[in-house]
């Protein structure tokens, strides 16, 4: 059991919790068991860095009444973004967009098109002006004035700038908004760039090629509960998140340290799950949580590395795309840092010595609570409420 559903089951705290009317609220509108909803809440608060203490206000702003409107863009990119959610199941996307927010414009997913789809978007702009979350997926083309992605008639350019316009937050999903990703990989035809160079101002970024659902939703949440961004590093991205180099908390890390590498696809070093450095793992010099939170709900070690590929730094600007597979990456840090975190350090600030440490920690706990929710979400049809004490 991990450290959060031990707290979700025995603390007095969790239990009054589990006994508000905003719970349940939560158990009709998500249609999962209370405990499954405090569980998956309580990952999501210890994947954000925030004490357990934040449950209830987080708890609080899921089941507002007013859903947040949200208006999803999509320009140069191939839906992995957009994929990556909807297999995030946890809960599933659906009810993400029906229950937690309210997706008012997004080309993929409706089922309108033409001007009806065009007219959604503008009628949501004018009704929460000033109130809704923009999120871009997708990089944005700016040579020849734009004219390599136009939507409705308007550019991408144009598009993004309209939109920003009013919006109360802006989010680039994936590495293609946040710095130009795969498209912009040279000679880059079309000059595919970042949503911020376009708008002329930092966004939040929440880079991955395709990035991690959990990251997506841990800021929108935070966004909900606080009415503010999580803290960003200098590249726009939540500290919570990508405050960490994955070669940290890789869990091939200790083969690195002894010097056992696998050297080639398929060796007996490979085969034995040795340190993929010495095939080109970008692990060294790329900041993300990858390794502690993992992807989707097919069990432990599901992450690129965990699945012998070595990280190809897709969430690093100047690394994924760019720099060739096989190149070795620089080591950022080599030796192990002289000062780990004490205890009830003061969590979520990001990317400091004493801070790795505590960001371990709360990697562990949202490992624990993730492959939880996995158990008893992954499976929505057979899903069964969680009575069992382990
Ligand atoms: Fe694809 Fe998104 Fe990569 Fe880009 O993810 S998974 S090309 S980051 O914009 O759809
Ligand atoms: Fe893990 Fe890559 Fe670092 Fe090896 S080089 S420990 S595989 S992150
Ligand atoms: Fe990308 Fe590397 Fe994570 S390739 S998904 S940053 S392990």
């Amino acid at each position: 059991m991990s450290a959060m559903d031990f707290w979700v089951r025995n603390s007095p705290a969790a239990k009054s919790l589990a006994e508000t009317e905003a719970v349940r609220v939560a158990e009709k509108r998500f249609g999962l068991p209370r405990r499954s909803f405090l569980e998956f809440t309580a990952a999501l608060v210890a994947a954000m860095g925030l004490p357990s203490t934040a449950m209830g206000a987080v708890v609080a702003a899921m089941t507002q009444p007013k859903k947040p409107s949200v208006i999803w863009l999509q320009f140069q990119e191939c839906t992995g973004c957009t994929e990556s959610l909807l297999r995030s199941e946890h809960p599933t996307l659906d009810k993400l967009i029906l229950d937690l927010i309210s997706l008012d414009y997004h080309e993929t997913l409706f089922a309108a098109a033409g001007h009806q789809i065009e007219a959604a978007r503008l009628s949501a702009m004018k009704e929460n002006k000033g109130k809704y979350i923009l999120v871009v997926e997708g990089s944005i083309p700016v040579k020849e004035d734009g004219i390599y992605c136009k939507i409705g008639g308007k550019t991408a350019i144009d598009l993004a700038k309209e939109c920003a316009a009013d919006a109360a937050a802006v989010i680039a999903i994936g590495s293609c908004a946040s710095w130009g990703g795969m498209p912009s990989t040279s000679p880059n035809p079309t000059g595919a760039t970042s949503l911020s160079k376009v708008l002329g101002k930092p966004v939040v970024t929440i880079p991955g090629c395709p990035p991690n659902p959990y990251n997506f939703l841990s800021t929108v949440v935070h966004f909900l509960t606080f009415g503010a961004v999580p803290e960003l590093d200098d590249k726009g991205r939540p500290k919570f998140a990508y405050g960490r180099l994955i070669h940290e908390s890789c869990e091939r890390r200790a083969h690195f340290d002894a010097g056992r590498f696998a050297r080639e696809f398929g060796d007996e070093g490979h085969r034995q799950g040795w340190c993929l450095y010495k095939l080109g793992c970008k692990g060294p010099e790329t900041y993300a949580n990858c390794p502690t939170i993992q992807f989707g709900d097919a069990g432990a070690s599901n992450w690129p590395v965990g699945c012998g590929h070595p990280c190809i730094g897709c969430t690093e600007e100047g690394i994924g795309f760019q720099k060739p597979i096989h190149a070795l990456a620089v080591l950022k840090t080599v030796t192990p840092p002289t000062q780990f975190a004490r205890p009830g350090e003061e969590q979520g600030q990001g990317a400091t010595m004493v801070t790795a440490g505590v960001a371990a920690a709360i990697g562990g706990l949202a490992i624990g609570a993730g492959l939880k929710l996995a158990d008893n979400l992954g499976k929505r049809d057979d899903a069964k409420p969680d009575t069992k004490q382990k």
